[in-house]
């Protein structure tokens, strides 16, 4: 185990703050930050803007030129071994000299992991891995779990009132919580791949499902916004409207159903058709046994086929329920809103079947703050 110094820590510490930049930029590649330090002192910095562009290390190696000769290079993740869209960083860090590598946390994409810390050494370079371990993989949840489970970090978002209601019995919603807790909302999803909801919302509010620059409240608002989350609605009978706001709206939208049943006589390839030919991607999954998307198997595709890292879950009792009872959502983010909305209405989960207080599905609660009049409660599921 190594020991590192006071400095390791305060560049590491500030690597982590650079990368924090790329938090609503560089999807689908993970947030990456990179410092380098000659003789103490700080002569380059640089992170990760947006897939396709330069890494880290290679911004903050332009930004040191010659000076990079016998640096220290701070690195939030292991530096690349592999071409992808850029050139693998570990070969600029050797062409330009660095002396030693701090590396907070090893890459756990499968093209890479291990290899990028092998170069260095093999060039004879000091490598130390594990600074600030933790809050490098805090950083990155959704990259992290995609690479590891094959699957994304899913995060639910649900606004309530004091008695725990989400909607009016008729469906109505809007708004329970102000403007303060709806900007987190935005910045939630601008931190997204990918927005999931049940047909049904969509329906009921006829969601955008997208960033809108002017409520994030961000210096660079237009270029986060310029990226929209994909939008994913679950969708088993095809009851999307063609006239749906969401469709109109720039970014892709998935509406994933089941294969049609017999019976229905050709009306779902119509329908598929004419929802594809307003602008909607319909995807086929599997079914489970009550006839409904296998929600493990849609986790699986986003993951696989669309990158999705982090996926917010924006949606009614029902999908949020199924989520929950699946074992997929890994992190809650009520906000809870000083209102009550009365028996009629509807609650969070539909969870059928808790009958004995040991069936309660408890919470873990991480943090809990005043958001404007709301509070934000974030919590995550306790195994069952
Ligand atoms: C780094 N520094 O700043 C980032 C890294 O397609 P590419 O070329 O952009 O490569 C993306 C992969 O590179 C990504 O999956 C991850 O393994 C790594 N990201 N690595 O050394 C960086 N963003
Ligand atoms: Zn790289």
């Amino acid at each position: 185990m190594v020991a590192f110094s006071e400095d390791d820590h305060r560049h590491m510490a500030r690597a982590l703050r650079l990368a924090e930049q790329g938090l609503y930029t560089s999807d689908p590649n993970p947030r990456v930050g990179c410092v380098l330090t000659h003789d103490g002192e700080v002569v380059g910095e640089g992170f990760h803007r947006r897939a396709g562009e330069a890494h880290a290390e290679v911004n903050a190696l332009a930004a040191a030129g010659e000076r990079a000769r016998g640096a220290t290079a701070y690195v939030t993740l292991e530096p690349c071994s592999h071409t992808g869209r850029t050139g693998p960083c570990a070969l600029a860090l050797v062409r330009a000299g660095v002396a030693r590598v701090v590396v907070a946390m090893q890459d756990p994409n499968p093209q890479v992991s291990g290899r990028g810390v092998a170069i260095l050494e093999d060039a004879g370079i000091q490598v130390d891995t594990g600074l600030l371990h933790d809050e490098a993989r805090q950083l990155n949840p959704g990259f992290i779990a995609r690479m590891e489970t094959g699957r994304p970090f899913v995060r639910l978002k649900m606004a309530m009132s004091l008695d725990g209601r989400t909607a009016m019995g008729s469906g109505e919603s809007q708004w329970i919580t102000g403007p303060d807790a709806r900007r987190q909302v935005q910045r939630l999803r601008a931190r997204s791949s990918a927005v999931l909801s049940g047909v049904d919302s969509v329906i009921m509010d006829d969601s955008r499902l997208t960033l809108r620059a002017a409520q994030l409240g961000l210096d660079n608002a237009e270029d986060v916004a310029s990226r929209q989350p994909l939008r994913v609605i679950l969708d088993t009978h095809l009851r999307l409207p063609l006239a749906a706001a969401c469709l109109r709206e720039p970014g892709r939208t998935l509406v994933v159903t089941v294969p049609g049943d017999v019976e229905d006589n050709g009306h779902a390839a119509e329908k598929c058709a004419a929802l594809e030919a307003a602008g909607a991607e319909v995807v086929t999954l599997g079914a489970n046994a009550d006839g409904r998307v296998d929600l493990a198997a849609l986790m699986a595709h986003l993951a696989t086929a669309e990158e999705v890292n982090e996926l917010l879950l924006e949606t009614g009792a029902t999908l949020a329920g199924a989520m929950l009872d699946a074992g997929l959502i890994d992190e809650l983010w009520l906000f809870m809103a000083p209102t009550l909305l009365g028996t009629g209405a509807r609650g969070l989960f539909a969870l059928p079947g808790l009958e004995r207080m040991a069936d309660q599905r408890r919470l873990h609660i991480h943090d809990i703050r005043a958001v404007g009049q709301d509070f934000r409660i974030i919590a995550s599921p306790l195994p069952t």
